[in-house]
């Protein structure tokens, strides 16, 4: 009785856009049946997008798997004096323009730009690339660099987080993919992310990148060793910087992937934590716009599942360009044609429309 009492507060509370306590959300996540919540984040995300969701046409590059850094939930990265023999690359110029020549003028909207830490690779690095994109793609949106790496790229070429976005952006970075926030809470970083860019830090890379006009995506890495109330503490820390800024369009839960790497001993959580962890998120972060399924993590079957828990966006056509997932135990092969996932939308009764990288739409179909 007395949990019914306060799931119909809480209900109140959303059809009345009144914003969500700490204390509320987590109440959500222990307490909150999931077709409750299923039914209270479809009520909030079609008050936002109506009955539709997005999908884009797109390819990542990811320039090397070296990294100065070793995440332990990380299956992709290799130490810096890894070899081929070891499943290392470090892809050149070169290679990049023959990825980017086979793709027809037209048939893409977006790259998103990234990979391991270089040791030796600062900013100079960073604008290297994204001249070399725009000078081969003009015409493609490009979301390069996770905080991570451009506050490695600061810190190797002694400059501030504003001068090296500064830079960047001269040279052609259009915003900034939401990787590398992982949990904020500093006892979890510390254990599965230690050494690398801590939270105020990733925080601080996008706060300047919103004021210089840099929009960006921001993620969550859950499902390892962090509780309910450190999933609360990330999506507060990033409702408190949109509150200022609005630079966030996509929020990204990444559910962590167990092959391969320094943490497969924990198991991977099940699709109904996913489906209730998307739906707390479209109810508790209540001020970025776009709630993303990123199906070449979580497979596309349950990201179109998830178009029923509050989620709006696909993300994209991907054409198996990235590995950070396969080698961890997602899709082998990420590639999904533009009419798969107009039919993954529609099988859920709404309507596909493909958006560019701001979510502005580019169809009606
Ligand atoms: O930060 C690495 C994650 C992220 C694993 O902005 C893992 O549109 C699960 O951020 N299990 C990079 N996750 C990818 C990323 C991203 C992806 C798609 C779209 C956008 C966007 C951003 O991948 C890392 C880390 O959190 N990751 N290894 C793993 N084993
Ligand atoms: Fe390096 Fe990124 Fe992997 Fe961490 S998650 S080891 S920073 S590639």
């Amino acid at each position: 009785m007395i949990l019914e009492q306060e799931l119909a507060r809480l209900g109140e509370k959303i059809l009345e856009k009144q914003r969500l306590t700490p204390e509320e959300g987590l109440f959500l996540y222990t307490d909150a049946p999931l077709p409750w919540l299923k039914n209270k984040a479809v009520e909030v995300r079609e008050k936002r997008h109506a009955n539709e969701a997005y999908y884009n046409r797109n390819i990542h590059f990811e320039p090397t798997n070296l990294c100065v850094y070793a995440c332990k939930f990380c299956a992709f990265y290799r130490p810096p004096k890894s070899s081929e023999a070891d499943g290392a690359w470090d892809y050149s110029f070169e290679d990049l323009q023959k990825k980017l020549e086979s793709y027809p003028v037209g048939s893409l909207t977006e790259i998103h730009v990234t990979g391991g830490v270089h040791p030796d690779r600062g900013v100079e690095y960073g604008e290297a690339l994204c001249r070399f994109i725009k000078s081969i793609r003009p015409e493609l949106h490009l979301k390069a660099f996770t905080a991570v790496e451009i506050s490695y790229f600061a810190k190797k070429s002694h400059v501030d987080l504003k001068e090296a976005l500064q830079r960047l952006k001269q040279a052609g970075l259009d915003s900034i993919p939401g990787g590398g926030a992982e949990i904020f809470d500093p006892e979890i970083r510390k254990v599965i992310a230690g050494g690398k860019a801590p939270a105020h830090t990733w925080l601080e890379v996008h706060e300047r990148a919103h004021e210089l006009g840099l929009f960006s995506n921001a993620t969550m890495l859950y499902g390892h060793v962090e509780n309910y109330g450190q999933r609360i503490d990330h999506m507060l820390r990033l409702r408190d910087v949109q509150d200022r800024t609005g630079g966030f369009k996509s929020f990204i839960p990444l559910r962590y992937r167990n092959e391969s790497n320094a943490l497969s001993r924990l198991p991977e959580v099940g699709p109904e934590e996913d489906l209730r962890n998307y739906a707390v998120a479209r109810l508790f972060l209540d001020n970025i716009p776009h709630l993303k399924a990123y199906w070449a993590m979580l497979g596309l079957a349950l990201a179109t599942e998830a178009l029923d828990y509050g989620v709006d966006d696909l993300d994209g056509t991907v054409d198996d360009t990235t590995r950070i997932y396969s080698m961890a135990g997602g899709p082998a092969h990420p590639t999904a044609s533009v009419e798969f996932l107009q039919n993954a939308i529609r099988s859920k009764g709404r309507i596909p429309l493909e958006r560019d990288s701001q979510y502005r739409k580019l169809n009606f179909s």
